[in-house]
């Protein structure tokens, strides 16, 4: 049975990705304020890829009958710091929603709700990658610390980034 309480569990993680959305476009504005395009369109593929998880857990509630709620999208930080800053605090906000996302398994398990527990376990996936592809980044921009050259090359391979394949549909 599809609880109350996992469904609330649910629309809360659609805020979140929203929420997370929102960070990486006020991310985005920020680098290009910076003068820095390719960081700037790696952060706007971000914010597409979280309007992807946020609408697959949309459609998979209103598959299962189940009412969405939606709810008020916090407002996201204006001042950002360094590169390494940033990305540091990208590395950090997909650790916080991986534990989210654990949690809504783990929530899944306690009400032995096994479709929810098999849609959770394509976000558990999607996590490791949020975090490996964060981390990655992170890793080359230290090396880069303020380095001009070094920065502008990053800038120029990140805004290489290719767009995100939205998953099959939730149902399909
Ligand atoms: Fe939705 O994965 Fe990032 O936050």
């Amino acid at each position: 049975m599809f609880t109350e309480r996992l469904q609330n569990a649910i629309n809360d993680q659609i805020n979140a990705e929203y929420y997370s959305a929102y960070l990486y476009l006020a991310m985005s504005a920020h680098f290009e304020s910076k003068d820095l395009p390719g960081m700037a369109a790696w952060m706007r593929m971000q914010y597409e890829e979280e309007i992807i998880h946020a609408l697959k857990f949309f459609d998979y509630m209103n598959d299962r009958g189940a009412r969405v709620v939606l709810k008020a999208i916090d407002a996201p930080p204006v001042e950002f710091g360094s590169p390494v800053e940033v990305f540091e605090e990208v590395l950090a906000h997909e650790q916080k929603v991986t534990s989210l996302i654990h949690n809504l398994y783990t929530l899944a398990m306690e009400e032995g709700d096994y479709p929810t527990q098999s849609l959770l376990q394509w976000y558990i996936d999607e996590q490791v990658e949020e975090e490996k592809n964060a981390s990655d980044v992170l890793a080359r921009m230290r090396m880069v610390q303020d380095y001009p050259p070094g920065i502008l090359m990053l800038d120029q391979e990140l805004g290489a980034r290719p767009a995100p394949t939205p998953p099959a549909q939730a149902g399909a």
